[in-house]
């Protein structure tokens, strides 16, 4: 990329359009648009394929998908869950009249602290919401142990986590149920979409239903259901976007390898080491910058660089706890979630980020 050109945070990757126009001559020979068509049928099967997921249920995109899991477990009262995140999953609860409850999150992956769960509990509490941040996995068999004795339900949010595996088995076989997010900023994108994985058949039905209104058939409505249905159009799309998927992780991975030796030895500079047993999926490099030894404020190096024309994103910067509107929910110490919503930036990836893009990227972040 020219100097002058800008370089955003990210970068969706397109199906090549002469692999699309076919099957949007289908598309538009059958005219069957949405509501469970040929190509919808096709990406679920080809996703349950890909994820190594029993069932899963397309959404319009993964905010939907959210709500919908909350609403097919009867969640109700209070739901624990992290502050550290976009801001859907807490508007997810809202959406369903819960009461959020905020826990801390642990400073090595940035995921609820399983440890800080149990004070948070109240007889209200049903469930628990953690969130896969940047695809790292959260803490699965302590945050499972403590729902089980507490009987409280998991969802995760796993829109950051598409493909990622721990033990060679995919993140999303976690929880009762786990919802991705193939927005067009993500790892897999359909657009806008997004979809619920779910480990038995009922469960996927009574998923189905609620997000085509409830009807069971022509006549017969079963749940007071919404309209969150993916349709044709983005699901041909998905079904391309699989065929290069590994080989932009690839390319993901090759980005990360080269941030990560040319930042090594800046001062102030840290970032994420790999998980052993995990399968990353590289969906986003942040960086945490330590002001006192770094010498420079995180807003500051965020400004350079923009200066630069490279717009690096605060993710997740303010804490979800820290909006107005969810201001008065907050639980206890946030302690660690607010030193580092001060201290992150996710720098630009994407496949098609150069590798010249990067080193020059980091010879600003190491020069400013
Ligand atoms: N849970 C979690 C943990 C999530 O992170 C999200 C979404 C959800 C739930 C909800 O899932 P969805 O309902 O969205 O499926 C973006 C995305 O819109 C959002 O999907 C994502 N998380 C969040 C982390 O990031 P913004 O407000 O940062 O998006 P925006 O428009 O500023 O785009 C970011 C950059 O991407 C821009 O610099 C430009 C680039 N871009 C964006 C789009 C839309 C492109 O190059 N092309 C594009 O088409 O929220």
């Amino acid at each position: 990329m020219k100097k002058d050109e800008q370089i955003l945070v990210t970068q969706p990757v397109l199906p090549p359009l002469n692999e699309f126009i076919p099957l949007l001559e289908d598309i538009w020979d059958s005219k069957w648009l949405t509501n469970n068509g040929k190509y919808h049928k096709q990406l679920e099967a080809a996703l349950a394929e890909y994820l190594k997921v029993p069932y899963i249920s397309l959404f319009s995109n993964g905010t939907l998908a959210l709500i919908t899991a909350i609403q097919a477990l009867k969640i109700t009262g209070e739901v624990i869950t992290t502050p550290y995140s976009f801001v859907a999953t807490t508007h997810a609860l809202w959406w369903n009249n819960i009461k959020p409850i905020f826990v801390d999150i642990e400073p090595d992956f940035l995921n609820i602290n399983p440890e800080k769960i149990e004070a948070a509990i109240t007889p209200r509490t049903t469930a628990i919401i953690p969130v896969h941040v940047y695809g790292n996995p959260c803490k699965v068999d302590e945050i499972k142990k403590i729902a089980d004795v507490y009987g409280l339900k998991i969802i995760y949010d796993a829109a950051h986590a598409f493909g990622v595996q721990r033990n060679n088995q995919s993140i999303l076989n976690y929880g009762d149920l786990s919802i991705l997010s193939f927005h067009a900023t993500k790892v897999y994108n359909t657009i806008e979409g997004g979809a619920i994985i779910s480990h038995d058949k009922t469960m996927k039905k009574r998923i189905d239903y609620l997000k085509n209104f409830g009807f069971e058939d022509e006549v017969n409505i079963v749940t007071p259901g919404f309209n969150a249905k993916m349709n044709e159009v983005q699901a041909a799309y998905g079904l391309l976007q699989l065929k290069t998927i590994d080989s932009n992780i690839k390319q993901r991975q090759k980005i990360v390898d080269e941030y990560k030796k040319l930042l090594a030895d800046i001062d102030g500079i840290s970032f994420f080491e790999e998980i052993p047993n995990v399968k990353h999926n590289y969906a986003y490099f942040p960086i945490f910058v330590n002001k006192d030894k770094y010498g420079t404020s995180r807003d500051d190096l965020y400004n350079i660089l923009k200066d630069e024309k490279i717009y690096a994103r605060r993710y997740f910067y303010p804490l979800i706890s820290q909006f107005p509107i969810y201001k008065t929910e907050r639980f206890n110490s946030l302690a660690v979630a607010e030193k580092v919503t001060e201290e992150v930036i996710c720098l630009p990836i994407y496949p098609e980020l150069s590798i010249e893009d990067v080193k020059r990227i980091c010879s600003i972040i190491k020069n400013k």
